[in-house]
């Protein structure tokens, strides 16, 4: 689909020119793409690639940033979109999303978000580098059925059992149900720590989340 205009976003994120990026996301919503997969086959690949050569030494902190803030530009653009073309009305349920303590990703998190509100729950975001009082609170004032906690560093994994831990010892659970993911998470980390379900990605947290509310509705 498209191959040019995707090696075109991806090319906008790894050259770290916010300007390109956020014009291609017009154009894909103009040409009415299926955002998700300009998103996972052009950006998302575009900044996996940057991460890469980070990750060997072949660019430097200053370069990720640039990459980071053009994939920014453009999800910018696409988030709106994702949530105008929801289908769902009525309220599905309460999600309180966050980035575990210590950890400033959020690209990955935010895109968690547009996908549960574009299809019915409410989401309330609180942020990066969240503590679990910070989520206890959220999930308090909201009533919330679910948590979810994303981490992409290995060092801020920890951050998550923190949130569920938190979460059993205020006895929320199993009322309230956790969920994690994230780049460094994996489904054994997220069976280790006790979690109720961990996604791969945005569809898949849906279809985690649509999922537990269900059950809960049965139970
Ligand atoms: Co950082 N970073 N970074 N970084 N960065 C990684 C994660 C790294 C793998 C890069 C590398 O070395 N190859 C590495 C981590 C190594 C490790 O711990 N294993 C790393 C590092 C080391 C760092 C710093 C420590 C660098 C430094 O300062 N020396 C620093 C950390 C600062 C901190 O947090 N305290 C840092 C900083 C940054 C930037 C600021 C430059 C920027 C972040 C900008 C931002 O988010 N606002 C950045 C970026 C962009 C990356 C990479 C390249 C891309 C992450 C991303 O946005 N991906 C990343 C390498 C990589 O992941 N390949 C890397 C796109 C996004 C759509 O995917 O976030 O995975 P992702 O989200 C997916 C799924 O994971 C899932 O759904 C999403 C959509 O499908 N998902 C969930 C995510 N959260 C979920 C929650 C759920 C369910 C699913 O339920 C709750």
């Amino acid at each position: 689909m498209h191959d040019e205009l995707l090696r075109a976003m991806q090319q906008s994120v790894i050259d770290g020119a916010p300007t390109t990026a956020a014009q291609l996301a017009h154009e894909a919503i103009a040409k009415q793409l299926d955002l998700l997969h300009v998103i996972t086959h052009g950006y998302a690949s575009g900044i996996s690639f940057a991460g890469e050569q980070y990750g060997c030494g072949a660019m430097f902190l200053p370069d990720l940033l640039a990459c980071a803030e053009a994939m920014k530009a453009a999800m910018s653009v696409l988030e709106p979109e994702l949530r105008k073309q929801g289908t769902h009305r009525e309220t599905l349920g309460r999600v309180v999303l966050g980035t575990a303590k210590g950890d400033i990703h959020d690209i990955g998190k935010n895109l968690v978000a547009t996908i549960l509100a574009a299809n019915g729950f409410e989401v309330f975001d609180i942020g990066t580098s969240a503590s679990p009082e910070a989520f206890i609170h959220k999930v308090r004032e909201v009533d919330a059925q679910i948590i979810g906690v994303s981490a992409l560093l290995t060092t801020t994994m920890a951050g998550q059992k923190s949130v569920i831990e938190a979460l059993d010892r205020e006895g929320l659970r199993p009322k309230v149900k956790a969920i994690v993911g994230g780049a460094a998470v994996t489904r054994k980390w997220a069976e280790e720590i006790h979690a109720d379900g961990y996604a791969r990605n945005a569809m898949d947290a849906l279809e985690l989340v649509r999922s537990l509310v269900a059950r809960a509705a049965t139970a």
